[in-house]
Order: structure tokens, then C-alpha cells, then sequence
């Protein structure tokens, strides 16, 4: 037996494209003691924001309860806000960044 005559079965799916990584949002959680100077230099530290920008993120999370920081890949979203959670940690505030998946 050669092998010649075994019949291929037909390619049903022809180049499938990647599958796109799934995005994360990191968002910011208000509480009561933190202060907003604070958050707003962590804002600018970890998440490379400007002064006015790293302030509205700020006031929006400070008047709402939560804000999305930024929305990247999983890895990058759960580095950065463990990296930003422990600068507040270290300074002895109760600072919280979280991050779940996006829609
Ligand atoms: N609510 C805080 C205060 O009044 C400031 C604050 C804003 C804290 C946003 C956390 O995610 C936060 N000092």
C-alpha cells in the first residue's frame, strides 16, 4: 500500500483569522480616606496621564464611585493596577485599582 489512493478530507475552514485578545478595563474605586492629590499623582506615575487628565479621572471616579482608567490587554491591565493599588498600600492608603473584562 502506497498511500495514493486515501481519500483527504475537504478543508472545511480556510484561513481562519486570529482571534483578537480579549480587552481589559482597570478602573478606579473611590473611598473616603485617600487623598486627591494622591490619586491623582498615582494617575500620573503609573498610567503616564497628565496633571488634567490624571484630576478629571480622578473627580470622576471621587463623584461617581468608580472610573475606567485605561482599557489594554489582561496582562498589562492587571500589572498596572496592582502596580497602582500598592503605591497606596505603601503610603498606608486604601486605595483601590480593579480590572474587568470589557463587553
Ligand atoms: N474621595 C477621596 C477624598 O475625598 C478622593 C478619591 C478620589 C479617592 C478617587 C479615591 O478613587 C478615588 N479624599
Amino acid at each position: 500500500m502506497t498511500g495514493d489512493d486515501v481519500a483527504l478530507k475537504p478543508k472545511t475552514v480556510t484561513n481562519p483569522k486570529p482571534e483578537r485578545p480579549r480587552l481589559y478595563k482597570v478602573l478606579l474605586i473611590n473611598d473616603d480616606f485617600t487623598p486627591r492629590e494622591f490619586v491623582t499623582m498615582v494617575l500620573k506615575a503609573v498610567f503616564r496621564m497628565s496633571e488634567e487628565t490624571g484630576y478629571r479621572v480622578m473627580m470622576t471616579a471621587h463623584k461617581f464611585g468608580s472610573a475606567v482608567v485605561v482599557v489594554c490587554t489582561r496582562d498589562i491591565a492587571e500589572t498596572k493596577a496592582k502596580e497602582a493599588t500598592d503605591l497606596g498600600k505603601e503610603a498606608g492608603f486604601p486605595l483601590m485599582f480593579t480590572t474587568e473584562p470589557e463587553e
